[in-house]
């Protein structure tokens, strides 16, 4: 089994073509990376974002999650305040660090200006909120700390991640890759993938080929029964276990597990951690995430991150009674604690805190703490 798993890893990057645009994200990582590893600066890789995978060549269809990447664009710019440079990879048209506050929301951004004199300005009562991101956003400009790469399909993320991850491997143990993007866990590869668009309708019958117009060597993984649509989907190769072991041996490497079963959290963030044996697993549950999370370590064990009830951000999908869920019932050890901001200092009113706020400097003073680790196992090693 393990060894039909292993093949497919291998074979994927064989089977499935890259990206157009590769080698242009290749050159500006390459750069990018150079200059901050000169300057000796920590540079974290923030994935963030859904990735589709698409069930035609041409695609028409194409099957999608939820993410909108606020959790991704949101940690950049914590990371971004604590030193670090960052390559945001994140799917296109998601959220960006920065313009985030004014895009994807219920308001145009139109809203927030005004006429004056024949002239555009901002509203009086955005003027200090947009002034504070503007300064923030000028600043990460200037010292050129922001490096954004885009991508749509699982492939493209996946081709993405592999070649900068090669990139990152001068900084040794000072690059760390944040995998908060949403990605899939199946896909549909190229030997089973139709070139034309598939057709709803039985008149027309489907034509199982490729871009050649070759017939495909294996049955399309979506095509039309009658009048059904049926897709059978193959799983994505287990890139963690590649990055660990092979892309990324010296990075650290924190990955992100959602669920939505609170009793299936902490048990899976455990499960992953033990399989790929890399740094941190932050968990978190689809319906409390902008308001908890559990970090799940080797280093600190279980810890969970919570914002107090007062200062929590607004949520239309989350479910605020189910804080605490994930955690209840369960046997508490000596290793397992928790931080909540500010607990219970700040009376109603006060501004809401972003988990993300909580969440990066924890990380920062995690990756400290592993950076000395690797010092010390280097220098025991040349003694
Ligand atoms: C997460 O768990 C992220 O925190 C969210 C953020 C996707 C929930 P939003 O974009 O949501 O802020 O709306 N991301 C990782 C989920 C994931 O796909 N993990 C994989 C796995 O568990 C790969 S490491 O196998």
């Amino acid at each position: 089994m393990a060894t039909t798993l292993d093949a497919a890893e291998r074979d994927y990057f064989t089977n499935n073509p890259p990206p157009k645009d590769l080698k242009a994200n290749t050159t500006l990582a390459r750069e990018f990376i150079g200059r901050h590893a000169d300057e000796g600066r920590r540079v974290v890789l923030v994935t963030s974002g859904g990735t589709t995978v698409p069930l035609e060549t041409q695609t028409v269809r194409y099957i999608d999650n939820f993410s909108a990447g606020t959790r991704g664009a949101t940690s950049a710019e914590y990371f971004l305040e604590n030193g670090y440079a960052v390559i945001f990879l994140h799917r296109q048209f998601s959220l960006l660090p920065y313009s985030r506050h004014y895009s994807h929301n219920t308001r145009s951004f139109l809203d927030f200006m005004k006429e004056e004199h024949g002239r555009v300005v901002v509203d009086e009562q955005h003027q200090e909120a947009m002034l504070r991101v503007l300064r923030q956003y000028e600043a990460m400009k200037r010292d050129n700390q922001l490096l954004i790469l885009s991508f749509v399909t699982i492939g493209e993320y996946l081709w993405n991640l592999r070649e900068v991850a090669q990139l990152m491997q001068p900084l040794g143990p000072k690059a760390m890759f944040y995998l908060a993007a949403a990605v899939s866990d199946f896909f549909v590869p190229q030997d089973r993938m139709v070139e034309h668009k598939i057709q709803s309708s039985e008149e027309f019958s489907a034509t199982n080929s490729d871009a050649k117009g070759n017939t495909l060597a294996r049955p399309p993984a979506a095509r039309t029964e009658g009048r059904s649509l049926v897709i059978d989907l193959e799983p994505v190769p287990k890139f963690l276990k590649q990055l660990v072991d092979t892309w990324s041996p010296d990075g650290i490497i924190v990955s992100f597990k959602l669920e939505t079963d609170p009793s299936m959290l902490v048990k899976k963030a455990q499960y992953s951690l033990n399989k790929y044996a890399h740094h941190l697993v932050i968990g978190n549950l689809l319906l409390t995430r902008k308001w908890e999370v559990v970090f799940v370590s080797a280093l600190e064990g279980e810890k969970w991150i919570r914002v107090p009830q007062n200062r929590r951000t607004k949520s239309f999908s989350g479910v605020e009674s189910m804080v605490g869920a994930a955690d209840a019932g369960r046997e508490k050890q000596d290793s397992h604690h928790s931080i909540i901001a500010d607990q219970g200092a700040a009376p109603q009113g006060e501004p809401a805190v972003e988990i993300e706020s909580l969440i990066i400097p924890e990380i920062t003073e995690m990756h400290t703490k592993l950076i000395q680790q690797a010092q010390q196992n280097k220098t025991s090693q040349t003694i």
